[in-house]
């Protein structure tokens, strides 16, 4: 676990669905109107009624995202973010993953929500390759909490020891001292 500023972080082993926090974070495309991966999961624990409020938005553009209710979910809401298709990395796919968890995070805030839950966003069946979508995820987070001080909790979600080894692993570069000058 790291704390920056009135901020916790950290990473978990566990289904996202099953979150008790004000927002949990899809990885959506860009219809919202479902998909595999998490956001089928999402979807299916969330009931038809998520699928209703997503056909009134009219789509997210890709590094964008968009809120909803969570309807049957234990979690108040839900932020679509539109995570890049790995394509090599020439593709503006960094920027683009960056954009989701600012994105998310500037709608949480203003939605006044106090926790949110992050999947791995394109790390699934959009094929970001794993470290460095992490160290992209929390640069970013990190990057934007101090525009989002309504922000208390911050849980990234993980499917798998592999995901939380990863996140475990940058939380703890990033919460050791600086080493001293030469
Ligand atoms: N809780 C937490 N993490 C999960 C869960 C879950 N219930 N289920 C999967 N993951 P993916 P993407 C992890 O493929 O790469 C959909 O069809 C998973 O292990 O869900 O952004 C959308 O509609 C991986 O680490 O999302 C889009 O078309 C991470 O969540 C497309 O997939 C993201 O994997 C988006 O692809």
């Amino acid at each position: 676990m790291l704390t920056f500023n009135a901020c916790t972080l950290e990473a978990r082993v566990v289904d996202i669905t099953t979150l008790d926090v004000d927002a949990i974070v899809n990885a959506a495309n860009t219809s919202l109107l479902g998909g595999g991966g998490v956001d089928g999961a999402i979807h299916r624990a969330a009931g038809k009624d998520l699928l209703h409020e997503c056909e009134t938005l009219g789509g997210c553009a890709t590094g964008d995202a968009k809120l909803t209710r969570g309807y049957r979910l234990p979690a108040s809401h839900v932020i679509h973010a539109v995570g890049p298709v790995w394509r090599g990395g020439a593709h503006g796919e960094t920027d683009l993953l960056a954009s989701c968890y600012r994105r998310s995070l500037e709608l949480a805030h203003d939605a006044r929500c106090k926790s949110i839950a992050f999947p791995a966003i394109s790390c699934g069946i959009y094929r970001f390759p794993a470290d460095d979508a992490v160290r992209i995820a929390l640069a970013t987070v990190l990057d934007t909490l101090p525009r989002t001080p309504q922000i208390e909790q911050v849980v990234f979600a993980c499917f798998d020891d592999a995901m939380f080894a990863r996140y475990e692993g940058e939380l703890k570069r990033r919460h050791a001292p600086p080493s001293k000058p030469v």
